[in-house]
């Protein structure tokens, strides 16, 4: 497979600039490298510039409503496991309104993979704060500095029990694509937030500003020093900060029902 074979014939309506094309081009370059059959492909979105991704990779995507992307995709994967279902949206979608079903696939560890694209605005609506948006910062459609405090995506998947937590940069295509492919092999449930600048309403976030801060964890960072890494905010670290094999919801389902069996005989 390559990357190609993923194009839709749909016109991609992104701002030129935006850093969605890089999620774009790491995620189709991604499912080729693993030979994903886009036919036993499923994307779900919910609303948002970013949500629109299902539009232009060939799978049996759902654009859903906004927020709800996670729980349509878990009843995706549970009532078929064969497939591979990825969830992407925006910091809006996915940490705002959805952010109780994100902590939900957390706890519940059922084997979907959420791509953030975080721009700490909400970009289709037009540059209010997103829920990632440093407090205190005034971007340009604004009125005022933003009042509420941010949330952290790592340190809020951690705490939720996702198996694979990883952070990434939309520009960065290579590294990225790597990262998409450790989340979509590592079995259980995996965020990557993907720091994705917003060229139209994000005048702090921009390519460069994350250039200068930006750098790579050589290799997940020890218990002891986790915490500190996903705090890290004068230097942004990316890479995977966390991985661990843990039971699946599919696999602890089968076990209650298997104890359940030996009960009733
Ligand atoms: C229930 C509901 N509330 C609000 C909206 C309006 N709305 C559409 S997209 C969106 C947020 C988009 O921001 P984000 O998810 O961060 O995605 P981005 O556009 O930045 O990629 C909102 C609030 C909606 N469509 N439905
Ligand atoms: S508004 Fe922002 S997030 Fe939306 S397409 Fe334009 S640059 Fe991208």
């Amino acid at each position: 497979m390559k990357e190609y074979d993923y194009k839709t014939d749909a016109w991609v309506q992104w701002c030129p600039g935006c850093g969605n094309y890089g999620v774009l081009s790491a995620l189709r370059k991604a499912l080729a490298e693993l030979k994903i059959d886009p036919k036993k492909l499923v994307i779900v979105s919910g609303i948002g510039c970013s949500s629109r991704i299902v539009y232009y990779i060939r799978g049996s995507n759902v654009h859903t409503v906004h927020g709800r992307a996670i729980p349509v995709a878990s009843g995706i994967k549970l009532a078929n496991p064969g497939l591979t279902v990825l969830v992407a949206g925006g910091d809006g979608d996915i940490l705002g309104i959805g952010a109780g079903h994100f902590v939900a696939l957390g706890r519940r560890n059922i084997d979907l993979k959420v791509l953030i694209h975080d721009n700490a605005v909400y970009g289709l609506t037009k540059g209010q704060a997103g829920p990632t948006l440093p407090s205190g910062v005034k971007l340009r459609a604004m009125n005022y500095a933003n009042i509420h405090e941010a949330v952290n995506p790592l340190l809020l998947a951690l705490a939720s029990g996702y198996a694979f937590i990883a952070r990434a940069f939309a520009y960065h295509v290579k590294e990225l694509k790597e990262i998409i492919k450790e989340a979509i092999l590592h079995r259980g449930s995996a965020v990557v937030d993907i720091l994705q600048p917003c060229v139209t309403y994000n005048d702090l976030m921009t390519r460069e500003w994350f250039e200068k801060r930006i750098y790579y964890l050589e290799s997940p960072p020890n218990e002891s020093e986790l915490l500190q890494r996903m705090k890290e905010v004068d230097r942004i670290p990316l890479g995977v900060f966390y991985k661990a094999e843990k039971e699946t919801f599919d696999q602890k389902m089968a076990l209650m029902v298997g104890k359940n069996k030996d009960l009733k005989t």
